[in-house]
Order: structure tokens, then sequence, then C-alpha cells
């Protein structure tokens, strides 16, 4: 079983209790499946009618429905693995809104570069080819770690005396499209000290940020979008402003000649991840059973769909239509 919901990648936020839409910027196509596996036995002699409820007090969303872990292969073909988890790519939450389940929010003021560490993500220097592919992971991975010690670097040293340092790009690719708004990047002992590695006048003298909300390609009409384009930067720590919508690449090119250094990209996301997958315990009915009706509830996010906005918008959860008193729930009768 599969559902499709619709929601805004912006600060707009549901309202906790009641799930109606908060001030809205702008509508994105965003799709949730939820997925309930059954496993039926045999025919009662004696039937029975009981009510299973996932997302209850006695099922709780991240137990699955206490039933058999799913298992499912996950990545790439190159690089795959067996998740066993109710939420595969980690993009499904349950504290946004308690006894709900949604795709994973994000209000602005979290980081969430090292997403792209995650799934079919990715952080990358596809032109920087004199660099050995084990520091040049270790220093990209140091951008968006959080680790102050480690920095991305093109300096010149007695061994490298000339180093290319204009027109390198920085690809970060989450491997979906995930809602942003700010970018932040600066060289080590600026945002946090660092006494040890004093390179604060190591930044990065000109650059430009783009984004792409899919994989590049001029024959498929997916062109990068310049955002932002600075050539005699003067501030150590860069804020960009992007407009709040989704996106999956985020490049950084730099437009300087001179040396630098960057300790960490930052992005803050914003909305609702969207796409997310949650599929429950393989639930094992122990007996005969005739499966009946299968009911849900979802809430809202954002207006009702319109001729000019075909994404519906939407998120999460579930519940008996016949009943308002438990609002986060499936029966099965
Ligand atoms: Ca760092």
């Amino acid at each position: 079983m599969s559902t499709t919901v619709n929601t805004l990648p912006t600060n707009a936020d549901m309202t906790p209790e009641a799930g109606t839409p908060a001030r809205q910027r702008r509508f994105h196509p965003i799709t949730f499946f939820f997925t309930l596996l059954f496993l039926l036995i045999s025919q009662s002699a004696q039937p029975q009618v009981r009510t299973y409820t996932l997302g209850g007090p006695e099922h709780p969303w991240r137990s699955g429905g206490d039933g058999h872990d799913p298992s499912f292969i996950v990545g790439n073909r190159f690089n795959g693995l067996v998740d066993t988890t109710n939420t595969p790519g980690d993009a499904i939450e349950f504290s946004h809104r308690v006894g709900w389940v949604s795709p994973r929010f994000f209000d602005g003021q979290a980081n969430i570069a090292s997403l792209v560490l995650e799934g079919d993500g990715s952080i990358k220097a596809p032109n920087l080819i004199s660099v050995s592919s084990a520091l040049l992971k270790t220093q990209l991975e140091g951008i968006i770690d959080g680790d102050h010690d480690i920095a991305f670097e093109r300096k010149p040293s007695p061994f490298n005396p000339q180093v290319a340092t204009f027109g390198i790009w920085v690809v970060l690719d989450f491997g979906r499209q995930v809602g942003v708004q700010r970018l932040r990047f600066y060289p080590r002992n600026t945002l946090v000290s660092n006494l040890q590695k004093p390179f604060h006048n190591d930044y990065l003298r000109g650059y430009e940020v783009w984004i792409n909300h899919r994989q590049t390609s001029s024959t498929t009409g997916a062109p990068d979008r310049l955002v932002k384009r600075v050539l005699d930067n003067q501030d150590p720590i860069v804020n960009v402003d992007v407009p709040p919508q989704y996106v999956r690449l985020i490049k950084l090119r730099t437009m300087t000649e001179s040396p630098f250094e960057i300790d960490e990209i930052e992005v803050y996301g914003t909305g609702y991840l969207n796409s997310a997958t949650y599929l429950s315990d393989l639930i094992d009915l122990s007996a005969p059973a005739t499966v009946g009706t299968l009911s849900w509830l979802e809430g809202l996010v954002g207006e009702a769909p319109s001729p000019n906005s075909p994404s519906r918008c939407a998120a999460a959860s579930t519940t008996p239509p016949s009943s308002t008193a438990n609002p986060s729930a499936m029966r099965m009768v």
C-alpha cells in the first residue's frame, strides 16, 4: 500500500496539534510512501474480529509493528547494503508531531551538509586531479562533518609550490532533493577558535555558488543556476541566502588565484524532505485471518491544490477515520 502526499520546502510548518497549515511560500511535490506488510497463516474455524493498530500505544511507529524486521537492499549496485530498519534512508521522523509519522523536517536552523554522506549522496571536487584520492576524500569530508581541524586546502608547499586555486569545483550532491535556504563557509579559526591552525586569513577571495534541483544536464533541461558570484570577497565567514527551494546539487566554484582553505561548508535545510519511505515490520497474525478494512489518516500541510499549483500539500500519518479521538493509528478488522 502506498500513498502520495505533497508539501512545501519552506519554514511553513504544520501546527503540531491541529495539523493545519502555517504561512505558505511555495509548493513542491513531496512523496511519502507507507507500506504495511502482513503475513497470513491459515483460516480460522472460529472467526474472531480484532483490530490491529500501527502507530498507537501498543505498536508505536518506531516499533515497526513488533513483527519481523523488513529487509531491503538499498544504495546502488556498486555500494548496496541490506537495510532492516523501518525507515530506509533515515528520511522519516516521529517527533515533529507526536504520534505521527512524517518525512524528515528541518526548521531552517539545522546544518544538513553531512546528509551528502548518506544514501546516494556524495561530495566531490571533480576537476581536481592533482591530489590523491585518499587525501581529497579526507579533506572534502572534513568540510561537512563539523571537524574544525580538517579543511579543504589549496595552498603551496615546498613539495608543491604551484597549486591551482582558480576554477575548482566543490560539488555537494544530496542524492535526493532537500529544502535549502542558506549556505555558510569559512576557513579555520574563524567561526570556531583554533589557535593551532590560525588560518583565518586564508578565506576565499572570490567564488560562485550554483544549485540544481536535479543532476546537471543541458540535454534534459536541467542546467545549473547561479545563486551568487563574488569576485572581491572581504568576508572570512561567507553567508549566502538561497530562496527556499528544493535542490539536489550545491556547487561552489572558486574564483581566485589566491591560496585558500575551507574549514566547513554549512547548508541550512528547511521544510520536509520531498520523499520518504516507511516500511512496517512483517506482521504475523499467527492464526487464520481475513484482512478487512485498512484505513489511515493523512494530515495536510499548506493549502489545497489549485489549477495553478498542481502539487498537493500534505504530510504524515494515520488514524481510523471513524474515530477522531485517536488521531494516529491504522485499523485492520
Ligand atoms: Ca572542517
